[in-house]
């Protein structure tokens, strides 16, 4: 189905007008309590509007794009998804509001979502055809490093207000459950730990025949000899987990070989604090050294084509994909954050950070702006540090990894090149 002009015009118009709204973020706390009075016409006149403000902003990005990557089949069917989705959402806002137009709407959302379900991979599926039919500089790769990590924030986003709608007011009732559409207020991390650790432990024994046990260890700051309780999304805490305890295991298995005994055990440290919860994944997998990091998070260096799957034994454990960038976004989408410590020639330590009050847990949501319009503009940074390799004016990565309080800090890969 082809859109017409006269359609694109007043989408772009609808955009525009919705994109000078900033999105309004909310917290765990409030997630809670709105879902405890639960009203179903608050939320449809607050996601009426909320909704196309979020997609409008990042859509608004999606333009500022590359062109060479714009033009890409599989990223013009991502921005049509997008399209149909923001004008579906629009046919709402003058709407009557009555039990027909409510029932009409979780409709519409729940089918936006099974539309959008595959925007990840597709999206990957883009930036491989840009890789395979161009040349792609460093100016390109961070404008898609930027893009990505709010792209990808801004669906986290959106799925999650959809998700707490439709739980909520769905009609599958699930009165005995303690949640509150998908948030728990009584999570148990060490649970969740447990989950993720079987879930990989079963592909690890797939592939590899064998697999590192798991040690769990707990403090609680607060209340010491009581079980630690978190007010979170598990299905957030589980996604990290599993990607973790899967690079874990690889690393341990392809370090210490099939002819190994005894594999070093994972060892997991759950810690509530006062402002903290930290959950650290630490293994002895060999580690990887210091100037490798970056590339685990940056999404131009994990795009790679799918293996060949001939059978269950060839599919390899972890690396292919958008794991770890996207992990780290679950953990910084309510202010906590992912780290990858490592000790090149023993093993690494992976941190979860979760924020421990729910008031405090608030999204973090992208803004389009003068600001981010300009990073999108703004060729490679000039460096007001030397290179390592100066002297022979290589070009190459010389900050470590500084950490900054907000999220454009994973596109840290910039050249550092005297311009
Ligand atoms: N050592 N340490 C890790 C990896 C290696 C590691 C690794 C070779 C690299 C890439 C990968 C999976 C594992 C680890 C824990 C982590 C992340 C990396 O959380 O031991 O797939 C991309």
């Amino acid at each position: 189905m082809r859109t017409s002009r006269c359609m694109l015009a007043n989408v772009t118009k609808m955009l525009d007008f919705y994109s000078q709204f900033n999105p309004s973020p909310l917290s765990i706390k409030q997630f809670i309590d709105f879902g405890l009075s639960a009203c179903e016409r608050k939320s449809f006149v607050f996601l009426r509007k909320e909704l196309p403000v979020r997609l409008s902003n990042i859509m608004k990005e999606i333009h500022l794009l590359p062109d060479n990557l714009l033009r890409m089949p599989s990223v013009c069917l991502v921005n049509d998804w997008y399209i149909r989705s923001f004008q579906e959402i629009l046919e709402f806002e003058q709407a009557d509001i009555n039990d027909k137009m409510l029932t009409k709407f979780c409709q519409a959302l729940v089918k936006i979502r099974n539309r959008h379900t595959d925007v990840v991979q597709t999206m990957a599926q883009g930036v491989l055809e840009l890789k395979e039919s161009h040349e792609v500089d460093q100016a390109t790769e961070n404008s898609i490093q930027y893009f990505l990590d709010r792209f990808y924030m801004s669906r986290i986003s959106i799925r999650m207000l959809i998700n707490q709608h439709t739980l909520l007011f769905g009609g599958n009732l699930n009165g005995h459950s303690r949640h509150i559409g998908c948030i728990d207020p009584q999570c148990d991390p060490i649970g969740v730990v447990q989950d993720a650790y079987e879930n990989a432990r079963f592909l690890c024994d797939q592939y590899y025949l064998a697999s590192p046990e798991l040690v769990v260890k707990s403090h609680n700051e607060l209340e010491p000899n009581s079980p630690i309780r978190i007010v979170y999304v598990p299905s957030h805490l589980y996604h990290m987990l599993f990607e973790l305890f899967k690079n874990s295991m690889r690393a341990v298995m392809e370090y210490h070989g099939s002819s190994c005994e005894n594999y070093p055990p994972l060892e997991v440290t759950v810690v509530r604090g006062k402002e903290d919860i930290c959950v650290k994944v630490s293994d002895r997998g060999g580690g990887i050294p210091r100037s490798h990091m970056d590339q685990l998070f940056n999404y131009m260096y994990s795009t790679a084509p799918e293996p060949p799957k001939t059978d269950a034994h060839t599919v390899p454990l972890a690396g292919y994909g958008y794991g770890l960038p996207i992990s780290r976004l679950y953990a910084r989408y309510f202010h906590g954050d992912l780290i990858l410590l490592s000790c090149e020639g023993y093993g690494t330590d992976a941190i979860i950070y979760m924020k421990a009050l729910s008031n405090e847990a608030n999204e973090l949501l992208p803004i389009f702006n003068k600001t981010s319009t300009k990073f999108y503009r703004t060729s490679i940074p000039t460096g007001d540090w030397s290179n390592q390799n100066s002297s022979m004016g290589v070009r190459h990565l010389t900050m470590g990894n500084p950490r900054r309080p907000v999220l454009p800090s994973s596109s840290l890969s910039e050249e550092h090149v005297r311009c």
